[in-house]
């Protein structure tokens, strides 16, 4: 922790330019520009074992972007990284998140060892692995035993996408804006099934 009481790498100078970062490296594309955090205190930590599970998560934080609420990014890897995965899991209540999304792909152990060291609820998001499809990343962040919850969603993107959805209806109980946000969503998503119903005329 340096002596503004930020840890190593959270404080919200770092969070501001890890989105920059993101913004320039080399899976930005005209076509998909890197999701930015509204403003303010990051209620929502977006965490994942690898660099290479960014084209996954970052669903989520497109999703959290949209929603308005306020997110940052951050790679933490269980196996690599296992001394920051420990401080930002027991440091994440005090610096006043609410939800953390954790995505891993393989022997996924990053959601359920970050759950092992906070109150925050975690939802994990199984990325699809390429010797198993996520199959092993799914019951690997599934699997977990009575008393340490981990709330799992699906594999891979749709599972990413879902995850920031979640967490952002976690935020609305005391964010009547998000809550807003999320009905609108909800209902543009229904305008956009019921404008072309016959999947003959997409
Ligand atoms: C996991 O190992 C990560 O979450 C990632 O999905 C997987 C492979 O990581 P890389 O070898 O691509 O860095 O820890």
């Amino acid at each position: 922790m340096d002596s503004g009481g930020n840890i190593h790498g959270f404080s919200d100078e770092k969070v501001c330019v890890m989105t920059e970062t993101k913004t320039a490296q080399s899976t930005s594309t005209p076509e998909q520009p890197q999701p930015v955090s509204p403003p303010g205190q990051p209620k929502v930590g977006v965490i994942m074992g690898s660099q290479s599970d960014w084209p996954t998560m970052r669903h989520s934080a497109q999703m959290l972007a949209q929603l308005g609420v306020a997110f940052e990014v951050q790679v933490v890897s269980a196996h690599r990284t296992p001394d920051l995965m420990f401080e930002y899991a027991t440091q994440a209540q005090t610096r006043g998140l609410e939800v953390i999304i954790a995505g891993a792909g393989g022997a996924a152990h990053l959601p359920g060892m970050v759950a092992a060291k906070t109150l925050v609820p975690v939802l994990g998001v199984p990325v699809k692995s390429r010797a198993l499809n996520g199959q092993d990343s799914l019951l690997s962040i599934a699997q977990m035993p009575g008393g340490v919850p981990v709330g799992t969603l699906a594999i891979g993107e749709a599972g990413a996408k879902n995850a920031g959805i979640l967490a952002a209806q976690i935020i609305a109980n005391h964010a009547p804006e998000v809550r807003q946000a999320l009905e609108a969503f909800r209902q543009a998503q229904t305008d956009t099934v019921l404008a072309v119903s016959d999947p003959r005329n997409p």
